[in-house]
């Protein structure tokens, strides 16, 4: 008898997909060995220099939105977003139809800040305006919040700034997204909440609470150290936050999210750019990746291959 490799060998176990539902976030698991992760990242961050192809222009500002997106045009990244360890899993939570609409950068250096506390629903928290809408049922939201996969480009430590989560949060929001907040640059690393340093990359996250007397319980937070090529998978709409970066200089803490939502779910709905942390970005050059399965709905511009001509395969996950 001949055994064929299981193509979906990622898929959650019934324990794993009970741990999601009950506490909203999964880690760590392994994308990459560490020095697998190294050597990429050092390439990576020498091409990231590089912006003759990203979609977006470069930006003066410290912690700028112009290195959104550059999946679509480094291959590394690409074929990151698309790698099995992560889509199965993500399709696990998600179904087979997936679309990978987000990536991120976020580095810390010493002396920064921790990132407040949060939870994203529909991710209007800069601009007033929802970045992902899902289709209603009764007139509500199906479901709030997209995937994200936050993946240790460097080692993730309590020191350098690690990212921390609440388990089980991810069943109500104590933000409300549509309020708005304003965006100062001059307040990144000067307030201390709760004893700590931290802030929202020139926001406080605080402006949004329901309740403006309710403060988050420090002693749920959970630490997720990381390894290089650890991740992170976690509903946004988890309570999350990062600890300052009280460590060495060389010790730099960088993590790369990327975000996912099913097919049926519409990106930057009636809108052409994006303004938010005081920066803005024209989406003329954008697209949503489909990492997986088959997109039935037609609701978003899907970018087939990335700027460079690397094509983004979608994978047939079997659940
Ligand atoms: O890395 C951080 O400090 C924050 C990350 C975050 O909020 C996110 O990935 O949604
Ligand atoms: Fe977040």
């Amino acid at each position: 008898m001949t055994t064929v490799a299981d193509q979906s060998s990622f898929t959650f176990t019934p324990e794993e997909a009970a741990r999601f539902e009950r506490d909203g976030f999964i880690g760590p698991v392994k994308v990459f060995e560490p020095e697998e992760m190294t050597e990429r990242w050092k390439t990576i961050r020498r091409q990231l220099v590089d912006r003759s192809l990203a979609i977006y222009p470069e930006s003066g500002n410290r912690n700028n939105i112009s290195n959104y997106d550059r999946h679509l045009d480094i291959d590394l990244l690409s074929e990151h977003i698309m790698r099995p360890e992560i889509v199965d899993r993500v399709a696990s939570i998600l179904g087979p139809d997936l679309l990978c609409w987000r990536s991120e950068f976020f580095p810390k250096y010493q002396g920064d800040e921790g990132t407040d506390w949060h939870q994203a629903a529909t991710f209007a928290h800069g601009t007033g305006k929802p970045q992902i809408v899902w289709p209603t049922e009764e007139g509500r939201p199906a479901f709030i919040g997209t995937i994200t996969v936050w993946t240790a480009f460097t080692h993730s430590t309590k020191e350098n700034g690690c990212l921390q989560l609440m388990p089980g949060t991810h069943t109500s929001m104590n933000y409300d997204e549509s309020k708005g907040m304003d965006h100062d640059a001059d307040a990144i690393n000067q307030r201390v909440k709760d004893g700590i340093k931290r802030g929202f990359f020139g926001y406080d996250y605080r402006t949004l609470q329901k309740d403006p007397n309710w403060k988050p319980d420090e002693s749920q937070a959970f630490p997720m150290v990381l390894k290089p090529g650890e991740a992170v998978i976690f509903w946004s709409n988890t309570m999350h936050a990062s600890l300052p970066h009280t460590g060495s200089k060389s010790d730099y803490r960088m993590g790369f999210a990327a975000r996912y939502v099913p097919t049926q779910v519409q990106i930057y709905p009636g809108t052409e750019g994006l303004d938010e942390f005081g920066d803005g970005i024209d989406l003329t050059h954008y697209g949503a990746v489909l990492t997986a399965g088959e997109d039935k709905y037609g609701h978003n511009r899907i970018a087939r291959a990335n700027r460079r001509g690397y094509e983004f395969t979608p994978r047939q996950v079997r659940l």
